[in-house]
């Protein structure tokens, strides 16, 4: 298991889920945590969940950021913290974030079906990456790794 970057704010894991080929918000969040100071480890697109949770362990991320573009992301976050919990990082923060449904769901829905997921926050669309890294700030000191 890789230590923790000295000197660093916490480490990050970033991808974007499933057969999502969409990487520009991608790119953007993983340029906005680098300058803020975290370690980001970045997957890129087409990442299944057994990819997050294998990087998370590998770097010992305190989190792990979940992106979804393309309108699927229920379908592909079955499930996601129960393979957390069996690879004993049942306790990691999950974020996921992009335009999680298709159609005309209220957000208050979808925000409701992803926490129920156990994700520990949910993201709406047009997110900018300074609302994600003040959640990020917000998290980690709770969490008393900052
Ligand atoms: C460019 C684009 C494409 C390009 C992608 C190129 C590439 N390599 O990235 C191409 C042409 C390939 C494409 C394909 C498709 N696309 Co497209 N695409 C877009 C478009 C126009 C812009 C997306 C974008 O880059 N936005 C800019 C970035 C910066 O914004 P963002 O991704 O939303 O990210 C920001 C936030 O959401 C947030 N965020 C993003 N990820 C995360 C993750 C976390 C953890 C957090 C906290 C926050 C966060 O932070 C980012 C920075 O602010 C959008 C429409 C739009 N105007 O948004 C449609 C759109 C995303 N596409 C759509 C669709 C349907 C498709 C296709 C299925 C179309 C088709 N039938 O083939 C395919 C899917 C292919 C696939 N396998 O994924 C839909 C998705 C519908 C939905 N989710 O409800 C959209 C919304 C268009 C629409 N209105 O219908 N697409």
């Amino acid at each position: 298991m890789t230590e923790k970057t000295e000197g660093k704010k916490g480490n990050l894991v970033l991808g974007v889920i499933g057969y999502d080929a969409h990487v520009i918000g991608n790119r953007i969040l993983e340029y906005a945590f680098k300058k803020e100071g975290y370690n980001v480890t970045n997957l890129g697109i087409f990442c299944s969940q057994n990819d997050f949770i294998n990087a998370a362990i590998e770097t010992a991320a305190d989190m792990i950021l979940v992106g979804s573009i393309y309108g699927h992301a229920e379908l592909d976050c079955q499930g996601f913290r129960e393979k957390c919990v069996e690879a004993g990082i049942g306790d990691i923060i999950l974020y996921i974030g992009g335009n999680l449904a298709v159609g005309e769901r209220e957000w208050n829905e979808i925000e409701r079906t992803f926490l129920e997921m156990g994700f520990n926050r949910v993201f709406p669309p047009k997110t900018m990456p300074n609302d994600v890294l003040q959640a990020i700030e917000e998290d980690l000191q709770t969490l008393g790794k900052n």
